[in-house]
């Protein structure tokens, strides 16, 4: 039988993936706004101390600009209204214009507005804030995750906030612009132990470079790629939009994997390995596998990436 994009979300099932995440997401959102934001900012202290956010360019704040400016313009009251508008997901105009935002506008206003809190010139959280007993219990797990684990926590909870883009009905996505892709002359060439398949390697090799519009050649029109913890991205126009949305800059550390011939003649490939995001840089390598399902022609079927449960899973190649 000829595979699925359904079916081919089950190739290599014995890999374990970070289930913690999405569990605590789940529990996280059962609390009330105040102990929602209160517990972000205290883990966001915390984490501050042992690894650096990076500053967003200057380019990527023009987008939430005017927000950020009304916000600032607003009663203390206000703020912490706003605030807790966002992760209520309620229907106002500035949960409305948050909603539309590609996830690292999201994230550069949260760290505006982080800046601004720490300075007093929006409303802080109170260092004296209690949380429930509930919020506790999930900051403890959270710092219980590896930070690869408590950086992606963090940014989930960004983009769940703010209106339900579901029922806007029609609506022009607001992201940043594309750079053009690295020059020749500047891009690296990664090795993959066990890996000589070069259509995985090049992948790996255009996601460094930026060059967007190379790697959407390597799939098949209605081949599908699977970001971490969500539904599978099908056909090449979706894919290709997200990879100019969400993947910019991101450094792909492959380390090793496995190929194995699967039904009429396509073939299965996992690689594991380490990925660093921009806001991270080398601070945080976060441990992950790419699923792969390649057709006879060697042309992309399927791929998931997955955020792996614990470094002793970057070992694990076996079907
Ligand atoms: O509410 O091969 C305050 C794909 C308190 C593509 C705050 C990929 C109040 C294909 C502190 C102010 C993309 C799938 C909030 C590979 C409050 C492919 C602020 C994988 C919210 C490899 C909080 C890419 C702040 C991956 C400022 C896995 C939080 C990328 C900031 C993963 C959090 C990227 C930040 C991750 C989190 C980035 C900046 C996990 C960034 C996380």
């Amino acid at each position: 039988m000829p595979f699925t994009i359904e079916s081919a979300r089950g190739i290599f099932p014995n890999t374990l993936t970070a289930d913690m995440v999405p569990a605590t997401i789940a529990r996280f959102n059962q609390l009330s706004a105040e102990d929602q934001l209160a517990l972000i900012w205290f883990a966001y202290l915390e984490m501050g101390k042992s690894i650096t956010v990076a500053a967003p360019g200057a380019a990527n704040m023009q987008f939430a600009e005017s927000t950020l400016n009304e916000i600032r313009q607003m009663t203390t009251l206000e703020q912490t209204q706003v605030m807790c508008d966002l992760t209520n997901r309620a229907d106002t105009p500035i949960c409305r214009t948050y909603a539309i935002w590609s996830v690292n506008i999201k994230l550069g206003f949260w760290y505006r507005l982080g800046e601004w809190m720490d300075q007093g010139i929006v409303a802080p959280i109170p260092k004296e804030y209690k949380l429930s007993a509930n919020a506790s219990a999930v900051l403890q797990t959270i710092r219980s995750l590896d930070p690869g684990q408590q950086i992606t926590v963090l940014r989930n909870t960004v983009v769940d906030m703010g209106y339900d883009t579901s029922k806007l009905g029609s609506y022009t996505p607001v992201s940043e612009p594309v750079e053009p892709p690295k020059e020749m002359s500047q891009r690296t060439r990664v090795k993959i132990e066990g890996i000589d398949n070069p259509v995985v390697l090049t992948y790996m090799d255009n996601m460094n470079a930026n060059d967007f519009d190379a790697n959407i050649k390597l799939f098949l029109p209605d081949g599908a790629l699977q970001p971490p913890f969500q539904k599978p991205i099908v056909g090449t126009d979706a894919i290709l939009r997200f990879f100019k949305e969400e993947c910019q800059n991101l450094q792909l550390l492959p380390e090793r994997g496995v190929s194995e011939p699967a039904e009429n003649g396509y073939t299965q490939v996992k690689v594991t390995g380490k990925v660093q995001t921009p806001w991270f840089g080398a601070s945080v390598g976060m441990n992950m596998a790419w699923r792969f399902l390649l057709d006879s022609q060697n042309k992309i079927f399927f791929v998931a990436i997955d955020l792996l449960a614990s470094p002793q899973e970057l070992l694990n190649l076996v079907r």
